[in-house]
């Protein structure tokens, strides 16, 4: 029953490459029609032919507190009557970096801008300005955005879409993108001494959230932080997904690991376009207009995205509960998972960190990317087919997460469970 989606999807394939604004939205990696969205609220989201879904992806992360939260509503409410644009500085910039500069630990300033690609381009301008090194290190399966130097060996939609390594994207601009392996201190040890005083930073995923979930091993981060500091290069933590969801303070808290730079987006726009980068004082005034590393945005700080972030993220600084709620919501979902693809004999493997969760079909336990990879991807599609045709809205692609958030109910996870058993019973059995 998606007669309406199908329609407009052929009217969208007309005008927009693959009839989406984002690959992923397009379903390719699991070869059904996408599901034209109307609405949403709360935990849930309707489509073009008014069929009722829970949702898990949750707009990729922002939604922490549902769709339609009236508190995030009506500050954009309130926001639009003073206009939409400025193009000026404003008081609500301040009160947002202020608040956001309380609630991580080891950031003392911050640059808006209008997305997590533009954070992470930023970002790495940033420390090839201040290092005058030009080399940078990612990891294979880690997705930082769509940057140039990002789309080498990326995750997300890049790596099932079968283009890790993009088109477009200059030989001398991809040569110095070096990546290393997640969870492998050696891997990146071994790049330094092949570049020697060559590497402006490392960025990382502090959980990698972009090949499924695969979190840190113990030591990962930390050793990160030991090879950085000896070999003068800065450690940038991509937390566009991890940001003010791990803990308030993201996973600079969470995993009490120091970043030079760390890169928000999603959460703290609260659904409206919002990126972030942000790092001591020290770092932060060599951009411009104090320093010589250039950025700039039309839109960045949109007052009426400020108000929709300032909204979400007040919340979340005055409401702990919802880190205790949403971590322990996925931990919970995580463990009756398991039990239900044992019960199926199913060869499901579930990881979760924090509110995060992915299910890898394969036995054999995934740390790594190249374990991610090794997980059935065409089980994942059937599974998510089933899954949507139970109500059920997950991410159409096995290399994401599934978002847990404070409006999921009891009762959405144990509908949820259900359409688990059954689904692991019928790919199984
Ligand atoms: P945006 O430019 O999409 O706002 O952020 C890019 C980005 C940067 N860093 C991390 C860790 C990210 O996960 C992302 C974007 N996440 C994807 C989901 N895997 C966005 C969904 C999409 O591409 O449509």
């Amino acid at each position: 029953m998606e007669q309406k989606s199908v329609e407009l999807f052929d009217r969208a394939k007309k005008v927009l490459p693959g009839g989406v604004n984002s690959p992923v939205r397009a379903y390719r990696a699991v070869g059904i029609t996408p599901r034209f969205i109307t609405r949403a609220d709360g935990a849930y989201i309707w489509d073009a032919d008014g069929q009722k879904y829970i949702d898990y992806v949750c707009s990729w992360g922002p939604m922490i507190l549902g769709h339609n939260n009236p508190i995030i509503r009506e500050a954009v409410e309130k926001a639009i009557m003073d206009g939409l644009s400025y193009g000026a500085p404003t008081e609500r910039e301040v009160d947002i970096a202020e608040l956001m500069i309380q609630m991580v630990p080891n950031i003392e300033m911050v640059r808006m801008v209008n997305s997590g690609t533009e954070a992470v381009m930023s970002a790495l301008r940033l420390a090839r300005g201040v290092t005058g090194r030009d080399k940078i290190i990612k990891f294979e399966g880690c997705y930082h955005g769509h940057s140039d130097s990002m789309l080498v060996k990326a995750g997300s939609s890049a790596m099932a879409g079968g283009c890790p390594n993009s088109a477009g994207v200059p030989v001398g601009t991809a040569k110095d993108t070096l990546t290393a392996q997640y969870n492998d201190l050696v891997s990146v040890q071994q790049l330094f001494d092949e570049n020697p005083n060559q590497v402006a930073c490392v960025i990382v995923e502090a959980v990698a959230a972009n090949m499924g979930v695969v979190g840190p091993q113990p030591g990962f981060l930390e050793g990160l932080r030991t090879i950085c500091d000896k070999e003068g290069a800065l450690l940038i933590f991509d937390e566009v997904i991890t940001g003010f969801r791990l803990a308030k303070g993201g996973a600079q808290e969470y995993f009490g690991v120091r970043a030079d730079i760390t890169t928000f987006g999603k959460i703290i726009g609260g659904g409206m376009p919002v990126g972030a980068y942000c790092g001591s004082r020290e770092l932060m005034e060599h951009i411009a207009p104090c320093g010589s590393v250039y950025q700039a945005g039309t839109l960045a700080g949109n007052p009426v995205a400020m108000a929709a972030g300032l909204a979400q993220l007040n919340y979340l600084n005055t409401h702990p509960e919802v880190y205790t709620d949403i971590t322990d919501k996925a931990t919970r979902m995580a463990a009756d998972m398991r039990k239900a693809a044992e019960e199926a004999g199913a060869g499901v493997q579930i990881n979760q960190v924090g509110s995060l969760v992915a299910p890898f079909f394969t036995s054999d336990s995934v740390e790594s990317f190249s374990g991610a990879n090794r997980s059935d991807l065409k089980k994942y599609a059937a599974y998510f087919g089933k899954m949507l045709e139970r109500g059920i809205y997950l991410a159409p692609a096995q290399f994401e997460a599934m978002f847990i958030s404070h409006a999921h109910s009891e009762e959405d996870l144990a509908r949820t469970l259900i359409a688990v058993k059954e689904v692991f019973t019928e790919l199984y059995q």
